[in-house]
């Protein structure tokens, strides 16, 4: 049974029970109908407990059931029963209530939720508003700049904040629901959320500075702005007409192509390790060695240990473990002052620093990230192969080298993967884990549930020249370079590409990352003959000139006080290398180029065995390169012709 209800004493205690999350699926729905009119019919029941079995109360409705037809009882309608009962119902909030969760929980008359419990609206981040409630329940129960920053950016706020703000009426102090039963039994009268006043802006300026803020950071996502003005008129309308505002706006988002987009990449990115290999038993995993302290071994370490790993981090000498380990503190400090890190102290204390390998010896894994030279990798994974147990895993961070040569130099290839962490590695969710041919099934499954762990995004890619994401970007930049000489200038190709959606444009990514790391990468690749066809000479030239981007002060730019200038000495440069007439090119012209070049490059890698799929493409793109989100990634979007 999805619904259950047992009674202890004159309380009544209602069960959900549908794992893995308790989404409110249609079972749930008419479940909690029957429980209210048999709590209801029952005089001998003095109160309801609401509670919910497994890790979590409520996580939201069923996103499954968005694109099929509605199926009565809605959410809405459960929500306004609970409220209209006379007997008073307290939900007994665990894990995160989040969605139609949250709103169950406001429909309540009363609240108490274990101290490590969260809550929120995250609807937004699926394209959409709250559609039971959410907007107009919780402006009653907290001030409407907490309620903005919940329900316009979709993030869930701590037990603490919540009961402080007025969401719930108590902690539980030890077994939740022997708490919430002692609770119910002193509840004399149902609260109801709707009868209450709305709390209203205790700081305007707050409340639209936070508004403007996600509006901006929004960028091309409707929901967001939508959201703050179904919020504001919510402040302000009779409940009855908020309510009916608010289930509108809801559904007519929820057709939206950005909620189809959304919607599809929520799926996409929990699908992308569904692989038979992962059947194997991983390997245990507590001890992790990084060989690097640099900017990257730094993150991934940080990133191990905030995620309760031990950690060793070897540098080549004493000074240089010093300062990796420093970067390490430095990092781990940053992230416990944005409460990111409960364990600081714990997580400092698993950080040892060596300058030799024999530090290593008891390492389950091991992930090199040092200089992206091949000799300099292989030597590392040779010294590792003598050092390390031979059921210790070696992973290569290398974001675009044949990873199959990496591994052949162990006596063992088996054990050796590639992990592509993306900087900075405790704060990107993209991790691309790239399979050598011979690599064992039980290293893959260990790869994978290392991904879990650490809270990536983990998504399998071949062996291959830049794997999936930069092959893809590697595309998107040539095709950049074919539009510079058949007519266009690089502010007018960035401006296209940030008005699609991107957070920036090619020509302002690489004169943020540097021009001549590319410029090393097209040296070697046109030693070995791989450059055909793809050979600007445009950026060779302003590599040849010394502009090598922000940190030279120009480059694709020039840079006035850190400000992006369009360049006369490029623009000079593209004319003499486009030789003849420019074309007219428009803002579609741009984009539509640019989509065309990214997906069939997309096409060759799954044609190709790189990536298993279109999804995975489109959860490496959102993920790890700043394709807009509410797209639903390259290929989805394609699919539905945009
Ligand atoms: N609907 C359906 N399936 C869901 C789900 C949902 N809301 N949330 C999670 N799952 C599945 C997920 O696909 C995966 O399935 C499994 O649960 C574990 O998820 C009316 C309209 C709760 C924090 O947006 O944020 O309510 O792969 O791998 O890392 O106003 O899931 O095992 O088959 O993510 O521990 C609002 C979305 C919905 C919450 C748990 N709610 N979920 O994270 O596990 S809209 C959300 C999450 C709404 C109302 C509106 C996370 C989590 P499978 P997981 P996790």
């Amino acid at each position: 049974m999805t619904v259950t209800l047992q009674r202890h004493g004159a309380i009544a205690v209602v069960t959900i029970d549908n794992p893995p999350v308790n989404a409110v699926a249609h079972a749930v729905r008419q479940g909690l109908m029957d429980a209210v009119a048999q709590t209801e019919n029952a005089a001998d029941i003095r109160a309801v407990v609401l509670a919910c079995a497994g890790r979590t109360f409520v996580a939201g409705a069923d996103v499954k059931e968005f694109d099929m037809p509605p199926v009565d009882p809605n959410l809405p309608d459960v929500i306004a029963a609970i409220e209209a009962a006379e007997t008073p119902w307290v939900a007994a909030v665990h894990g995160t209530a989040l969605g139609g969760g949250l709103e169950i929980a406001m429909g309540c008359h009363y609240r108490i939720a274990d101290p490590k419990a969260r809550m929120g609206l995250p609807e937004v981040t699926l394209g959409l508003v709250p559609g039971a409630g959410g907007t107009v329940r919780l402006p009653r129960l907290v001030s409407a700049d907490l309620a903005v920053a919940m329900v316009a950016g979709g993030k869930p706020i701590s037990a603490q904040v919540a009961l402080e703000a007025g969401l719930l009426d108590a902690l539980a102090e030890g077994d939740l629901r022997d708490a919430a039963l002692a609770f119910a039994a002193s509840c004399s009268a149902p609260r109801r959320t709707l009868g209450l006043p709305v709390v209203g802006k205790t700081d305007p300026e707050a409340f639209d500075k936070t508004a403007s803020d996600l509006r901006r950071k929004a960028r091309g996502q409707r929901s967001v702005s939508v959201a703050i003005e179904t919020l504001e008129r919510g402040l302000t309308l009779p409940s009855a007409d908020a309510l009916a505002e608010e289930r509108a706006t809801f559904l007519s988002l929820k057709a939206s192509d950005q909620a189809r987009g959304l919607r599809h990449i929520f799926f996409a990115e929990r699908a992308t390790l569904a692989d038979p290999r992962c059947k194997a038993e991983p390997r245990a995993l507590t001890h992790i060695g990084v060989v690097g302290g640099g900017t990257m071994g730094a993150g991934i370490a940080s990133l191990c240990l905030m995620r309760g790993f031990a950690v060793t981090l070897i540098e080549r000498d004493d000074a240089s473990a010093e300062a990796g380990a420093e970067r390490v503190r430095t990092t781990l400090q940053g992230s416990a002052k944005r409460g990111l890190l409960h364990d600081h102290a714990g997580a400092l204390a698993r950080l040892q620093s060596a300058t030799t390998y024999d530090a290593l010896a008891e390492a389950d894994l091991v992930i090199e990230a040092v200089f992206e030279d091949m000799s300099v990798k292989k030597n590392v994974f040779a010294a590792l192969d003598a050092a390390t147990r031979p059921d210790a895993i070696l992973a290569t961070n290398t974001s675009y080298l044949d990873v199959n040569e990496i591994a052949a130099c162990l006596k063992d290839p088996s054990r050796a993967i590639g992990l592509h962490f993306f900087s900075p590695a405790h704060i990107m969710k993209l991790l691309e884990i790239v399979l050598p041919d011979r690599v064992a099934d039980d290293v893959v499954a260990t790869a994978a549930r290392l991904s879990k762990s650490l809270g990536k995004i983990g998504v399998f890619s071949g062996v291959c020249d830049g794997f999936i994401g930069n092959r893809i970007m590697s595309s998107y930049r040539s095709e950049a370079d074919r539009l510079l000489l058949d007519g266009a200038f690089p502010s007018e190709v960035d401006a296209a590409m940030r008005d699609f959606g991107f957070p920036m444009g090619i020509f302002e990514m690489q004169d943020l990352a540097g021009l001549d790391i590319a410029w090393a990468m097209r040296k070697r690749r046109r030693a070995e003959g791989k450059l055909a066809g793809n050979d600007s000479r445009i950026s060779d030239r302003l590599c040849e000139a010394g502009r090598f981007g922000r940190k030279t002060g120009g480059g694709w730019y020039d840079y006035v006080d850190g400000r992006a200038q369009p360049s006369e000495h490029v623009s000079k440069v593209i004319d003499e290398e486009r030789g003849g007439e420019a074309m007219m090119l428009t803002q579609d012209d741009i984009i539509s180029r640019i989509l065309v070049a990214l997906r069939n490059e997309a096409e060759a890698l799954i044609e190709e065995g790189i990536a298993r799929s279109a999804n995975d493409i489109d959860v490496v793109m959102v993920n790890g390169y700043g394709f807009p989100r509410w797209t639903g990634g390259p290929m989805f979007s394609a699919r539905r012709g945009s």
